[in-house]
């Protein structure tokens, strides 16, 4: 069965992140250029540290495109890590000359200790480099691709940051996505957004780090994507799975879901309406669910809020342990970012992108995008029969009978 899916590899300060998407049909118009507005978006944000000065993220096509097409053959990505010319010793591949100093003091909260437990390291370097969300750049390149995919069924993504350590943002009725795209915290409020980054100066000022929570939105996801029959089909399950996978995310929520829990079911669920006169057969007159039902897409916008932990290299360190001595010491501090969750938020599109891109190719398969889109289409046909009924067709006409 074709399967939309990707796999990435690269460590952070190693020569380059690789990607490898698979299942994309052939025939999808795809460019460097396209993607590269996505990794752009990623690397901005306010509380981002140093590094982002010195990449330049640029994903190079190196298979699976001909001729500014899809082939439909594996697509192989490969961003440099321009930082590498800075670790050659630290991450050189062959074994080195003079010793490395190894990274001994566990980091609270990050993926050191487990890492080094498990994959019995003595260099907590061998399980940082990994864990770094250095890894998200490659997963952006990927989630393009899915991006590129569902634009050409008039599918659009977009996010926007909801709040920052105690400051929650105001969002307007109508958001205003430009505007969001030049905010230095992709907020929609521009009060909030200015205390949002006082609030990211003063934790910078304290050594100390910011979370905060995203709003990722898809619209135009038509109705029947995922299953209600699996648990694995369901596609609140995978959404969340995907986003619960992005670094320091720490809680997902479909639509309301966590203020429905306060309301009784008739503040909840999400009232449908018939629609006279257009093409689609009903509407909610509401969206507390976020677009998905019985684990699947109900035909309104998806909307995910996905929570995203303080980053746990803090300038300040924390109390913590050293592998070598056992003896408690203060945290390694490497350089990082202050707060990523301005830059979460375009994690978010691309992660959303891949489990609509993976549902769409699901539901209509296809070797080639013609074909997709042909059963795309004809899909959106059938659908037709739900329509509200003239009265001849409502009194035993042919209507009635195809049901
Ligand atoms: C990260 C630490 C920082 C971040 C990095 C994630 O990198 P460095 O140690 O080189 O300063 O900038 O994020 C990225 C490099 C990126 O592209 O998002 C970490 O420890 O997770």
């Amino acid at each position: 069965m074709q399967k939309f899916r990707f796999l990435t590899a690269g460590e952070s300060h190693g020569q380059a992140l690789s990607v490898i998407v698979e299942g994309v049909p052939a025939g999808l118009p795809l460019d460097e250029d396209y993607i590269a507005v996505q990794l752009a978006r990623r690397q901005r944000g306010y509380g981002r540290g140093d590094r982002m000065q010195i990449e330049r993220d640029h994903a190079q096509v190196l298979a699976g495109v001909r001729h500014g097409y899809t082939l439909g053959s594996p697509i192989a990505l490969l961003i440099q890590n321009r930082d590498f010319a800075n670790w050659t010793q630290a991450m050189a591949v062959g074994p080195v000359e003079e010793p490395v100093e190894r990274v001994t003091r566990l980091r609270p909260g990050h993926a050191d200790l487990p890492g080094v437990m498990k994959y019995g390291h003595h260099d907590v370097r061998n399980v940082l480099e990994r864990a770094s969300a250095r890894e998200t750049a490659a997963r952006v390149a990927a989630g393009a691709v899915a991006r590129r995919f569902l634009e050409q069924f008039g599918v659009q993504l977009h996010s926007h940051v909801i709040s920052i350590g105690t400051v929650k943002a105001c969002a307007p009725q109508r958001i205003d996505w430009q505007q969001v795209e030049e905010s230095p915290v992709r907020c929609a409020d521009p009060q909030a957004a200015r205390e949002m980054m006082a609030l990211i100066d003063q934790a910078k000022e304290a050594g100390d780090t910011a979370g905060g929570v995203f709003e990722v939105i898809a619209e135009g996801v038509p109705v029947g994507l995922g299953s209600h029959v699996h648990w694995d089909r369901k596609l609140d399950g995978l959404i969340a799975q995907i986003m619960m996978s992005i670094n320091a995310v720490k809680g997902v929520e479909v639509g309301h879901g966590f203020a429905n829990t306060e309301r009784p079911g008739s503040q909840v669920h999400d009232v449908i309406e018939p629609t006279p006169g257009e093409a689609r057969p009903f509407r909610h007159a509401t969206n507390r669910a976020g677009g998905i039902e019985g684990g699947m897409s109900n035909g309104e916008p998806i909307v995910v809020h996905v929570a995203v932990k303080p980053i746990s290299t803090l300038g300040k360190p924390l109390p913590s342990v050293d592998i070598d001595t056992g003896e408690r010491v203060q945290a390694h501090y490497e350089r990082s970012d202050i707060c990523q969750v301005p830059p979460a938020c375009v994690i978010g599109e691309a992660s959303l992108a891949q489990v609509l891109a993976e549902a769409f190719l699901e539901k209509f398969g296809g070797d080639h995008m013609d074909e997709t889109y042909r059963n795309y289409l004809a899909y959106l046909e059938g659908l037709k029969k739900f329509l509200p009924k003239t009265p001849s067709q409502t009194h035993g006409g042919q209507g009635q009978k195809s049901r």
